[in-house]
């Protein structure tokens, strides 16, 4: 029988500590070696006939070392390259056994340690964290039942519904192949060309277009399943059942122009914000959650749940918070660990199986797949970062970089010689069993005619947004397709989003400059050679609902500042108290600011102390922030009026709509901006989240700004009161 945690003092948590431990090398006052264990006396200097002479090629102690060095990269992840991970810990709320008889959803003292790693999809490794792009939301969970891993993405749905056409896909994101242009961005025709062609994708692309695409954290970001997947419970029982992670923080963007600029100040903006919250113990935090429908429901929506274009809207079918997840301790080494961690939604627990979702299907052969190719051995699960906490025995063998020693003559099933071991586990010792799902159908290369709806659920996205981020999902249409040279494939495009909105398409259309083109008939011609158009159009169905507020993030949660990045702009004779207040005020709530200046080192407050200054305006930006304060003291503020880049400081952030304080004096650096302009006879009242406080009272201001860092943005203010910066 399968031993399951039920004592609450066992942390499974130190299960994969422990386990990784053996693994770690800590140098720390060793004496250096080589690969061999041989103590290194020169480290310095190659092995040569004379001081002056060439190199020996009996120095195995320089080839070795430029030997390990010229092997040191693996291929990158066809997809999905750029990520970053963390560990930390899931905990479910209360048993889910009425559902799912998965082991580590049953007990709500068990601590479950779970591996995470956040990707974008189309950039390569070395590409920038702030891309427009789907983020990839991955979770292993190290269970006693084996590995499950959760391989989802930060969008909950798709391009394509059959993974047969993912290589295509792929191939048109990725740069174009002739040079290699452009990085990490769908900007580009051919992107553009092949989902011109593929109507089904449309839902996917308001999502894609949607701020969704420009999280302003990794840690502010929802996950998804996509596919409907299934629970089974202990008596055999399926339901269906789709995933989510809910971020506590909420779920927040930066602007379009922020990310690009971002770009260059801060390539690794997502990977050092989730390593610092880690360091600082401001742990990110998600609840899991689930979307539950009875087997006998299957056919009872006006989607079909094995389309994976489809979501499930949260006022139809609720989302069951049951669980939390932590991250808590930051990797060791990037490359053992993020790199070479190897996910597989195939790596399943009893208690959870797949839908015939024809997409999920594909992928169910792609990522062991795919593992081969970049960690160079069906050994992969060896690796420590990829081992199970449940011990692995099986007649696997060999292989290149085994590491098992497999002691004893058997190395197959059934013998003798090994007392029938390893043996098979019945379904009460755990041994898992697929879903009998009862199948009676023809062979047939087709799509099912309850996929043929292509618009529906991306209009009611659309419907769905404020409008704000309808304008920004409009932008971003118009920033993508204005980047597309070939004026055939936009016309296309824009055809298609008539057929989501028309407001939609003939606002992405003046954008352009260009009429709203009748769409292109017939809508879906990339079936088989031998397939009839007709029975492959478009088939609206109404989804019972005109907006899903869950699809909105103007209804996420605004009610915290905790782990907030707050600029403080002060130069020598800042006043003492009005900084120190609001400072304390913002980091009371869990915010984290910075002192930046006009150059490094000290800063002298009014009463003559010394203020520690964090970053000079050259290694600065606004956009790595999330708000900006402007103390008193007279000094202070003329000598950052005289700085044109703390000038452009205050334009930039309120460009990019984030809140805005300045106390006494601080005021008149506003007024050189063109914030400036906007207030009204000096004062603020007019602006949303500009808060200023001429008469100084900075723990009012406090208050104030502390709620408006709450608000995230301040959109309103980009048509309106747009500036140049
Ligand atoms: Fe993936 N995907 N994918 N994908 N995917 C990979 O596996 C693939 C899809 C997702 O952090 C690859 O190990 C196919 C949907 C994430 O290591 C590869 C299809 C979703 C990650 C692969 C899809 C995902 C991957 C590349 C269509 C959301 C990063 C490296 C049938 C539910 C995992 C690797 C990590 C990675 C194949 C579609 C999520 C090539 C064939 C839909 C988060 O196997």
């Amino acid at each position: 029988m399968a031993k399951k945690t039920t004592d609450p003092n066992v942390n499974l948590e130190d299960k994969k500590l422990q386990d990784l431990a053996p693994d770690k090398e800590i140098s720390a006052g060793e004496l250096m070696t080589t690969d061999q264990g041989l103590k290194i006396n020169d480290d310095t200097n190659s092995l040569k006939a004379g001081e002056r002479g060439a190199t020996l090629l009996e120095d195995f102690i320089l080839r070795e070392k430029i030997t390990h060095f010229d092997h040191e990269r693996i291929p990158e992840r066809i997809v999905h390259a750029r990520g970053s991970g963390a560990h930390g810990y899931f905990q479910v709320y209360e048993s889910m056994a009425k559902y799912t008889k998965a082991g580590f959803l049953q007990n709500p003292a068990v601590k479950t340690p779970v591996f995470v790693r956040f990707s974008t999809v189309a950039g390569f490794r070395g590409s920038t964290d702030m891309a427009r792009d789907v983020r990839g939301f991955s979770v292993k969970f190290y269970t006693e039942e084996g590995n499950y891993d959760f391989v989802g993405n930060n969008i909950p749905v798709f391009f394509i519904q059959d993974a047969i056409k993912f290589p295509d896909l792929i191939h048109a994101a990725k740069p174009e192949p002739h040079n290699e242009i452009p990085q990490a961005a769908t900007a580009h025709d051919t992107f553009w060309d092949f989902i011109s062609l593929t109507p089904e994708s449309m839902h996917m692309i308001m999502w894609a277009m949607s701020d969704r695409a420009i999280p302003r954290s990794l840690r502010m970001m929802e996950g998804f399943g996509v596919h409907t997947f299934r629970f089974i419970n202990a008596e055999g029982k399926s339901h269906f059942v789709k995933f989510h992670w809910k971020p506590l923080l909420g779920v927040h963007s930066v602007a379009w122009d922020e990310a690009q600029k971002l770009s260059g100040k801060d390539a690794d903006f997502h990977r050092r914000d989730l390593y610092d919250a880690i360091e600082a113990g401001a742990f990110p935090e998600w609840e899991f959650g689930v979307q539950i429908i009875p087997q006998e429901d299957e056919l009872k929506y006006p989607f079909d749940l094995l389309d994976p274009t489809k979501l499930i809207p949260e006022e139809i079918v609720p989302v069951q918070r049951i669980g939390k997840m932590v991250l808590n301790r930051n990797v060791d080494n990037f490359f053992a660990e993020t790199e070479q961690v190897a996910f597989h939604p195939g790596h399943l627990v009893p208690g959870i199986d797949f839908s015939n979702d024809p997409l999920l299907q594909g992928r169910l052969f792609s990522y062991t797949d795919t593992q081969l190719s970049r960690l160079g051995s069906p050994n992969f699960h060896e690796i420590p970062i990829n081992r199970s906490i449940n011990p692995v025995h099986n007649n696997q063998r060999d292989g290149h970089m085994r590491q098992q020693i497999n002691v004893g003559r058997s190395s197959y099933h059934p013998n003798t010689i090994a007392g029938g071991s390893p043996a098979q586990a019945t379904k009460a010792e755990g041994g898992f069993s697929s879903y009998e799902e009862r199948i009676d159908a023809n062979k047939i290369r087709a799509r099912s005619k309850s996929f043929m709806d292509f618009f529906s659920q991306a209009t009611l996205f659309f419907n769905s947004q404020s409008e704000p981020e309808q304008n920004h999902l409009i932008d971003a249409l118009r920033f993508e397709l204005g980047k597309v040279e070939t004026v055939a494939i936009r016309e296309r495009v824009v055809g298609l989003l008539s057929k989501v909105s028309d407001l939609l398409a003939k606002r992405v259309a003046e954008g352009l400059g260009m009429e709203v083109p009748k769409p292109q008939e017939p809508l879906n011609h990339n079936f088989g050679a031998d397939a009839n158009p007709a029975d492959y159009q478009d088939q609206p169905n109404k989804q019972g609902i005109e907006k899903s507020a869950a699809l909105s993030m103007a209804n996420t949660v605004k009610d915290t500042i905790k782990t907030r990045q707050i600029a403080i702009l002060a130069a020598d004779g800042v006043d003492a108290t009005s900084l120190k207040t609001v400072k304390t005020a913002l980091e009371a709530e869990g915010a984290q600011t910075k002192l930046i200046a006009p150059r490094g080192g000290f800063i002298k407050d009014n009463k003559g102390g010394a203020i520690k200054v964090d970053m000079s305006f050259l290694t600065a930006a606004s956009v790595v922030f999330d708000a900006v304060y402007v103390p008193a003291g007279a000094e202070s503020v003329t000598a950052l009026t005289d700085e044109p880049d703390a000038i452009h400081f205050i334009n930039e952030t309120y460009r990019h709509c984030k809140a805005i304080a300045a106390d006494g004096e601080g005021v008149a650096l506003l007024k050189q901006s063109y914030v400036g302009a906007k207030l009204k006879n000096g004062k603020s009242d007019a602006i949303a989240g500009v808060i200023t406080s001429e008469t100084s009272k900075p723990d009012v201001l406090a208050k104030d700004f502390i709620h408006a860092i709450a608000q995230h943005r301040f959109w309103e203010r980009e048509k309106k009161d747009k500036v140049p910066a």
